[in-house]
């Protein structure tokens, strides 16, 4: 039970927090997110990182904040970006905040009503996800993509809604060389 104030030390350019809780997530933690996630996944013979988040998680209690960043690696799967599984609170009303350090990236947000929004996020932009949407970023730059967040350490990460409805309505690919946000062909409306 931490109830100390404390500070960790933050590398800019890794991302890395020292001391923090890291969770890699690989393509076998999530094929099925990609529309061909399972062809590639099966087929390539390797399981690549996608992300790691460094994480610095505190009792879920109310009042309390869990903080730390994601560290995106740059590829695709298919023709899709490297992307987050992609969450809403379990405690929905609860927000996040996101501050871009490095790379570019794209933060697609989708509500209870199906509403989507899509930011950019780059070095020193700051994004608000308000309560109530569920949100899933995007790696669309050629480097690594790193952003740090906060958020209610009681909010909980719901990814079964995401799954339920077969992903965010929207999908970022690389089609003919340029950056597309498509219609998710498997997007239950
Ligand atoms: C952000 C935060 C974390 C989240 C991480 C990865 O950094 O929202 O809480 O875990 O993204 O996103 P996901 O859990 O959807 O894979
Ligand atoms: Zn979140």
């Amino acid at each position: 039970m931490i109830k100390n104030p404390y500070t960790v030390n933050l590398d800019p350019e890794s991302g890395k927090i020292e001391g923090a809780k890291l969770t890699i997530r690989r393509l076998s933690d999530m094929a099925d997110l990609y529309l061909e996630g399972k062809e590639v996944s099966l087929s390539s013979g390797v399981d690549p990182i996608i992300y790691e988040i460094y994480e610095c998680s505190h009792p879920s209690l109310e009042g309390d904040m869990n903080f730390g960043t994601t560290v995106m690696r740059p590829g695709k799967v298919g023709k899709e970006f490297y992307m987050t599984k992609g969450h809403f609170h379990s405690k929905l009303h609860t927000g996040e905040l996101y501050q871009g350090l490095k790379g570019i990236g794209l933060l697609l947000l989708q509500n209870q009503d199906k509403e989507f929004k899509c930011l950019k996020l780059s070095e020193g932009t700051l994004a608000y996800i308000p309560p109530g949407w569920a949100h899933r970023s995007v790696n669309i730059g050629e480097g690594p993509f790193i952003y740090f967040f906060i958020y209610p350490a009681d909010a909980g990460h719901d990814y079964e809604s995401i799954m339920k409805m077969g992903g965010f309505c929207k999908i970022v690919v690389e089609d003919q060389g340029k950056i597309k946000i498509q219609d998710n062909p498997r997007f239950k409306a």
